[in-house]
């Protein structure tokens, strides 16, 4: 029995090199598909291997006869077919294709199920599960919200759009829940620390000024402001600039040890708000500095900063990356840069944190909001 291996850039190729060679009485032992150079296995060329044998004595009877000319000569195409020359099922390629083929056809598969299951809704349900989900609510929370007020509705009342779109919003104002902003009147209370924490650019410096101006200006409170952003000398200009604007006092610090000195020499104050640095909430060693500065300095509360322009998924990812540090309210920026809010819904739904402010626009003081659950329920029930 001679084995030989035959190495081309098609399986096609490879078995005419086996038939010239070995005749077609040669057995196919072994296919494999692997990449020819290239770095670490990416960029490689896709090459072809077959491992065939044959009877001693068999020589390649059809080279021969194709050199003959004669009608057996040998064609790629008369080589392709033939489930024998199908690859093994422990071919990795192979298997990594079949578990690819296999995530999409499921994915389709609930795809329509969906559609589906969408089709059998009367038909304002149908209209609305469309509106949320243009409006970016996640798919699922779409659903479950429609379910859940199918269940409360009485039948005759789901046939008409404006009592769907009514139960929807309060269904949604639910799921929002009432705000959380900075609260002066609980006893024993007397001073806030509020630490504003999250990505870099989403507004933290500019809210920090605009609460800063308000609770100054407005609410005659007495405020100072920290920040801890020492990496970037803008940063610490940006906010001294905004201190001296409003009459505040600004202390810069550079050390967990002189936060919690800073915050216990402010006494007097009403509010001390701090400003930290935009960390990137894939940079762990960031995070782990960001979390020693807030583990010593003990804020009354930790206020994670987003963008609504931000899509739910990074949210999440944003929100999960600060799983060490007691979030205690959301505040969405930028507002005023999109149309769609369902990613504040399905987050504060799967989250379950508490919104605080929301931010419309550049403008220092006036760019600022409560968070207000019924324009955000609105805004997502709202038809694009
Ligand atoms: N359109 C719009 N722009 C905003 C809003 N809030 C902040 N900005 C702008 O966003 C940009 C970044 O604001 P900063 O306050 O410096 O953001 P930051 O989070 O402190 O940034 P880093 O300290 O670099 O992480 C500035 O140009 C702000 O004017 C808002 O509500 N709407
Ligand atoms: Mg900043």
């Amino acid at each position: 029995m001679r084995v030989k291996r035959y190495v081309a850039e098609t399986l096609q190729d490879a078995m005419v090199k086996v038939k010239m060679d070995m005749g077609k009485d040669a057995i196919i032992l072994h296919t494999r598909k692997f990449k020819e150079g290239g770095f670490f296995g990416f960029f490689g060329k896709r090459m072809f291997e077959v491992t065939a044998a044959v009877e001693d004595g068999v020589i390649a009877p059809v080279a021969a006869t194709a050199a003959a000319g004669g009608e057996s000569a040998v064609t790629p195409q008369s080589l392709a077919g033939g489930s024998e020359f199908d690859e093994p099922e422990d071919d990795a390629d192979l298997f990594d294709e079949i578990q690819e083929m296999k995530t999409m056809l499921n994915e389709m598969m609930t795809q329509m199920d969906a559609a589906q299951d969408i089709k059998v809704l009367p038909k304002p349900f149908q209209k609305y599960h469309q509106v949320l989900v243009d409006n970016d609510v996640d798919e699922k929370l779409t659903k479950k919200i429609l379910r859940d007020i199918m269940q409360q509705l009485p039948k005759e009342k789901t046939a008409s759009n404006e009592t769907v779109k009514k139960s929807l919003e309060q269904q949604i104002l639910k799921l929002l829940k009432r705000p959380r902003p900075i609260l002066f009147k609980r006893p024993g209370l007397n001073q806030q620390s509020i630490a504003l924490v999250g990505p870099t650019g989403v507004g933290k410096t500019t809210t920090i000024a605009k609460l800063a101006a308000t609770f100054s200006i407005v609410d005659k409170k007495k405020v100072a402001l920290i920040t801890t952003d020492t990496y970037r000398v803008a940063a610490v200009e940006q906010l001294k600039t905004y201190g001296e604007i409003i009459g505040i006092p600004v202390e810069v610090v550079y050390t967990p040890q002189e936060l919690q000195e800073a915050i216990s020499r402010y006494t007097d104050k009403d509010l001390i708000l701090i400003d930290t640095a935009g960390r990137s909430h894939k940079s762990t060693e960031q995070m782990i500095e960001l979390k020693s500065f807030l583990d010593v300095a003990e804020p009354s509360g930790i206020f994670l900063v987003l963008s609504a322009t931000t899509r739910f998924k990074d949210m999440m990812d944003i929100v999960n990356s600060y799983s060490d540090i007691q979030i205690t309210r959301l505040v969405f920026t930028k507002l005023d840069e999109t149309s769609t809010f369902g990613a504040i819904l399905t987050l504060i739904s799967k989250t379950q944190k508490f919104l605080s402010y929301v931010t419309v626009g550049q403008n220092v003081p006036d760019d600022i909001e409560i968070a207000d659950p019924e324009k955000i329920a609105k805004m997502i029930t709202r038809e694009r």
